[in-house]
């Protein structure tokens, strides 16, 4: 399988914005907050998870750029999630707080020239990463949540 270059990379990226918005737009804070089977995530998880993947994912690709062939730590998303996702009471800001680190982070994806997109940095499980490889994992990242997402949705609802 070929590589992906980055304005494929950047336009899966984008894409996403615009297919969490068609997810989750219309669904109401109960429906999103619903864990669908027990020990699963509910939607709202998901959010707060992608939100907090972003985070981790704006950071390493500073990293990589302004470093030297930088470490970059692993973390767990089972324990951040169980951790954290309950401080996002609102799916709404959660979704926000996603999308003003997207944004920034397209703005970053789209001022990088070649040799940028070539830095790498030295993943704790997945090894040499460079920042287009980053930039492709948070995109099959999105698309593996967004399909969890729409899931999660499409059970009907218990009352
Ligand atoms: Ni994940």
């Amino acid at each position: 399988m070929r590589a992906p270059d980055p304005a494929t990379t950047v336009a899966r990226l984008k894409a996403a914005t615009r297919d969490l918005v068609a997810l989750t737009g219309s669904a109401s804070p109960e429906r999103l907050q619903k864990v669908p089977v027990e020990g699963q995530w509910s939607a709202a998880m998901v959010l707060a998870h992608l939100a907090d993947a972003e985070l981790v994912y704006s950071v390493r690709v500073r990293m990589v750029l302004t470093g030297d062939r930088p470490y970059l730590a692993p973390y767990d998303e089972q324990r951040w999630v169980t951790r954290f996702a309950e401080l996002d009471t609102d799916p709404k800001q959660c979704t926000s707080r996603w999308r003003a680190l997207r944004d920034a982070n397209l703005r970053l994806f789209g001022s990088l020239d070649d040799a940028e997109w070539r830095l790498t940095g030295l993943h704790g499980e997945r090894g040499e990463q460079s920042v287009l490889q980053l930039a492709g994992s948070v995109a099959n990242h999105d698309r593996e949540h967004l399909d969890q997402i729409r899931k999660a949705l499409s059970r009907p609802s218990a009352t």
